[in-house]
């Protein structure tokens, strides 16, 4: 065809495939398992060395889940019986040590391309088939494609005048070195202070000659409590089979769930008040978020109350009043949990060493990078040997735009999202016929452990798929007016809450230029699988399957 012969094809496979699985993390790595076992005829490729996803590339220093062990893991029996984890919340090396574990027991490298880079994909309208170009130029041809691409996979390195001539060393914080980075005595600067800055901060911390630090906003960064555990045998206060049903109700855990508050702020008494507040600090997690106050994030009087605890505890932990107003000001830099709270343990703390800088980007902002460090806009130049570049990810998206996909039309998927994201299901998109995506927009991405959101759109993406090759379907189209109405509705959900109050990749917000629109389903676990199961048992409604 005129397609193929476009492509000129140098070292290509031409394979023709059910399905090509785009990324190997656990969207990647659950859906080829699954897929296999219906026997489908499946092949991934993956830009990394390994498994892992975000656990292969994010190895800055301190890296770690933020998922409870229990929950953040994959469901099938062979993958937990007998595994154990070392910590609550597991660091990136572990769960790099899962992914090896996972591939021992389900065989799936073979299946899989490594450093294998998706850049193109072409839909051929009379083949129904997707053509698929990696950076090295192999072509296959798949019935599906299904991008399991994750939320975090394209990062964001803001265009700061100068970087590249730093004399010293800079790494984005999801590109890390695999042998690492020796800080020890190093003069060490962390930009950004979100979820990666504040983690590496923490460990860089005790290690650096001098750090500094380079704040944009304040994060509200909340307890961790992390602990140790015993590998073997693993204690648990329930089955997993009984874990992860929880996890499909959208409950985070049972524990978690407990502390749940059913009430509003306001309608007990202050002292009530205060020791539900103490409650959740003290057990740390995602505990002083999630389980809060019931309207902690539709009411901003009740956020302001929670942000006053969360201000009066961070404050007793800093020394210095300079400090204490940077790091938890007077004024809320946004409601707590409309931006993603990240969890510390003695991120704090360091701020009270003598060798760290903060230097606080709203009032000087950095004014561009120079050979010996960062020139901030009032001339002074903060000397490093080492600069950390923690800015985030064009979240949700960016994974999948950055890949050329046309649909049949000519259009980009980048080009019709750049005029705001439409959906239906969060699983697929008009006008983009036998293409999947999971962990991505308009689904519960942000709102649910991972592993939870995942296995419940993949599920159905695979059942999907393989309801269209028993029936010998070849192609299935979303129907406009349902990603009209899916669009709709996860605007609509989140139209009640405080997220507009922070910029923040939940809206698409951190990336200048990007539409700033609600991105996730906040309706819940639990009513997003059944809007996935109603479609699914009416024929695909929503769909058009031929
Ligand atoms: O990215 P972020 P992240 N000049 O976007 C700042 C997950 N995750 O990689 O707040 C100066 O949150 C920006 O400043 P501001 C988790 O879901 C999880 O930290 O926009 N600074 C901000 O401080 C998380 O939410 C874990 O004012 C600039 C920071 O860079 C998500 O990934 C660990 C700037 C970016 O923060 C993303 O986290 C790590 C500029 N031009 C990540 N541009 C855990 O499991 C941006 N910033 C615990």
């Amino acid at each position: 065809s005129l397609i193929m012969a476009a492509l000129a094809p140098t070292d290509n496979i031409h394979r023709e495939l059910d399905v090509l699985i785009v990324g190997t993390g656990l969207s990647g790595v659950y859906q080829l398992y699954q897929m296999r076992k219906r026997g489908l005829d499946v092949l991934a490729f993956e830009d990394g060395g390994d498994l892992g996803g975000v656990w292969y590339w994010n190895r800055y220093p301190g890296a770690r889940v933020d998922s409870q062990h229990s929950i953040y893991q994959l469901t099938p029996e062979e993958l937990w019986k007998d595994w154990s984890w070392s910590e609550r919340f597991p660091a990136s090396s572990e769960l790099r040590e899962y992914f090896r574990y996972v591939d021992e027991k389900l065989d799936l490298k073979r299946d899989i391309h490594f450093n294998t880079r998706v850049v193109a994909a072409e839909f051929d309208e009379g083949a129904n088939r997707w053509i698929v170009r990696t950076h090295d130029g192999k072509i296959v041809r798949p019935r599906i494609l299904s991008l399991c691409t994750g939320f975090a996979s394209k990062k964001y390195l803001p265009p700061f005048k100068g970087l590249d001539s730093f004399k010293g060393v800079y790494h984005h914080s999801a590109q890390w070195p695999h042998g690492g980075v020796d800080l020890r005595g190093k003069r060490v600067g962390v930009i950004g202070t979100g979820a990666s800055g504040v983690q590496i901060i923490q460990e860089a911390g005790p290690e650096a000659g001098h750090l500094t630090v380079f704040q944009r906003t304040a994060n509200i960064a909340l307890p961790m409590r992390q602990k140790k555990l015993d590998r073997s045998p693993q204690k648990l206060d329930d089955t997993f089979p009984n874990i992860f049903a929880l996890r499909f109700e959208g409950c985070l855990d049972r524990s978690i769930m407990q502390l749940y508050i059913p009430h509003n702020t306001f309608d007990v008494s202050a002292e009530e008040r205060r020791a539900a507040y103490e409650k959740l600090w003290d057990y740390g997690a995602a505990a002083f978020w999630v389980s809060n106050f019931k309207d902690i994030l539709t009411s901003e009087e009740a956020n302001n109350e929670a942000y006053a605890f969360w201000r009066e505890k961070t404050r007793a932990r800093l020394n210095d009043p300079g400090m204490q107003a940077k790091l938890a000001p007077d004024i809320p830099p946004h409601p707590i949990g409309v931006k993603r709270p990240c969890l510390e343990d003695t991120y704090f703390e360091v701020y009270n060493q003598p060798n760290v800088t903060l230097v606080d980007l709203s009032e000087q902002p950095i004014d561009e990078i120079v050979p010996s460090g960062v020139k901030t806009a009032d001339g002074t130049v903060h000397e490093l040997d080492v600069l950390v570049v923690a800015t985030g990810f064009d979240a949700l998206t960016g994974g999948m735009t950055q890949i050329d996909i046309k649909g049949p039309n000519g259009k980009t998927l980048k080009s019709k999202w750049d005029e705001g994201v439409k959906t239906n299901l969060g699983v697929a998109t008009a006008d983009f016929p036998n293409m999947f995506f999971v962990y991505g927009p308009h689904g519960p991405t942000a709102f649910t452990n991972g592993p939870t959101a995942i296995e419940m759109q993949s599920d159905w993406v695979v059942n999907c798929v393989d309801h269209m090759k028993r029936n010998d379907l070849s192609r299935i189209d979303v129907e406009p007016k349902a990603e009209t109405e899916w669009t709709a509705l996860v605007h609509e959900l989140s139209s009640g809450a405080l997220w507009k109050r922070a910029k923040s990749w939940y809206m698409g917000a951190n990336i200048p230029g990007k539409p700033v629109e609600p991105l996730n389903f906040t309706g819940g676990v639990n009513m997003y699988n059944n809007e996935l199961k109603r479609s699914a048992e009416n024929d695909y409604e929503g769909f058009v399957l031929r």
